[in-house]
């Protein structure tokens, strides 16, 4: 039997390119957790667990995910077989509630540690690849609409992503509205433009904020309302043509059930994180499909590690008729992989070889850890 010999965590803080700027926090830097996992084989398996903006987007913070995998998960999983995935998951399941990106970053190392150690990719753990690329997103966020309308001119020009997600909700509604219509009317045809609220608007908000979106081009709209406002998802997504999508209201296959069944979506983003792993995650797309809903590749801005796990599970997937936006490498000023996810032609590329397809460059591992006091702490504010 292989077994789990050692469990190690760090937390890495990695600057962004510019001010990611959110209805509910400005990002400059980026903090991932990774875990690795030795194996008594001498195998090993990597895996990350991400959120963005400190407390301020979910209920899991950098600190809590390190915490929970070193105090609660780790002890749990030292000496059992390496290979029972469904196992570790389930035992993790009774013993830890909650926590789904640290149970997630932990679920990656094991599929990594496993796919390396029968020599295939993780996608054929989950039945095989059927897309060698997958379409990308980025997301327009500078704060000024001029800076967001070169940017979305180079993308295009460079053919690097020509659909674009405006993070909209911090201003009123109405300049939201002539922000999201300027960018769209900017590229025009040549972009789709989407945008996401992050749950700030109520839902006299959105009312409004549907139809001026719906008039300028805006194609869909994602979490405008607070995750428990399903009734009123549902409302707004029968009301307008602009397709509504669920984000924060879906963590794991049970949300992913109640947000079907009431019809509160058109489409799920799934994210591997926010769904308690690339399993529970599998979980989420079955139900889409099986509600008729759209599919799109949701992201928490991981590095290229959990990329590439979310990579693996969604090139199985028959359709993402929404594509994805796994851009989170791109918007870190390095990146922690030692051969970097590739982007062009307006996709990413399943990244070849075993487990998840994911090196890491141990020069940059060092450089970013924060218990080297390299970087600054996570930066996350108004
Ligand atoms: C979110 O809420 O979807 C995804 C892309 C981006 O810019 O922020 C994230 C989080
Ligand atoms: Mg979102």
């Amino acid at each position: 039997m292989t077994k789990i010999d050692q469990i190690e965590t760090m937390i890495l803080d990695i600057p962004t390119i510019r001010g990611h700027v959110l209805s509910m926090a400005t990002m400059r830097t980026q903090t991932a957790v990774l875990v690795k996992i030795r194996f008594s084989d001498g195998s090993e398996g990597i895996g990350e667990g991400t959120t963005i903006g400190g407390l301020s987007y979910g209920a899991e913070s950098p600190e809590s995910i390190q915490s929970a995998i070193d105090t609660y998960i780790a002890p749990a999983l030292l000496g059992r077989s390496g290979d029972e995935v469904n196992g570790a998951i389930q035992l993790i399941d009774k013993l830890v509630k909650g926590n789904r990106i640290a149970k997630t970053a932990v679920e990656i190392a094991l599929w990594d540690g496993l796919g390396k150690r029968l020599g295939v990719p993780v996608s054929q753990l989950f039945g095989g690849a059927v897309h060698e690329r997958l379409s990308v997103a980025w997301t327009l966020a500078s704060g000024n609409s001029e800076t967001d309308i070169a940017e979305a001119h180079k993308m295009i020009e460079t053919r690097r992503h020509n659909i674009f997600k405006l993070k909209i909700g911090k201003r009123s509604v109405r300049e939201d509205v002539a922000h999201v219509a300027r960018i769209k009317e900017a590229v025009g045809d040549a972009a789709s433009v989407r945008v996401d609220v992050n749950t700030a608007w109520s839902l006299q908000d959105a009312r409004w904020g549907l139809k001026g979106l719906q008039d300028a081009g805006c194609e869909l709209v994602e979490q405008p309302v607070p995750a428990r406002y399903r009734r009123a998802m549902a409302e707004l997504a029968k009301a307008y043509e602009i397709a509504v999508m669920a984000d924060e209201a879906l963590n794991g296959p049970e949300d992913a059930l109640d947000v079907a069944s009431m019809r509160s979506a058109d489409v799920f983003a799934v994210k591997i994180g926010q769904s308690g792993g690339l399993k529970r995650a599998s979980d989420v797309i079955a139900i889409g499909q099986a509600a008729g809903l759209g599919l799109y590749g949701g992201t928490m801005l991981e590095t290229g590690l959990s990329t590439a796990a979310a990579l693996q599970l969604f090139s199985t997937v028959e359709d993402l008729a929404w594509g994805t936006e796994l851009f989170g490498p791109l918007l870190l000023t390095e990146d922690i992989l030692a051969e970097p996810i590739i982007y062009r032609d307006f996709c990413v590329e399943i990244p070849k070889g075993v487990g998840i397809g994911a090196r890491l460059d141990p020069d940059k591992i060092e450089f970013f850890r924060r218990d080297r006091g390299r970087t600054k702490k996570a930066v996350a504010g108004e």
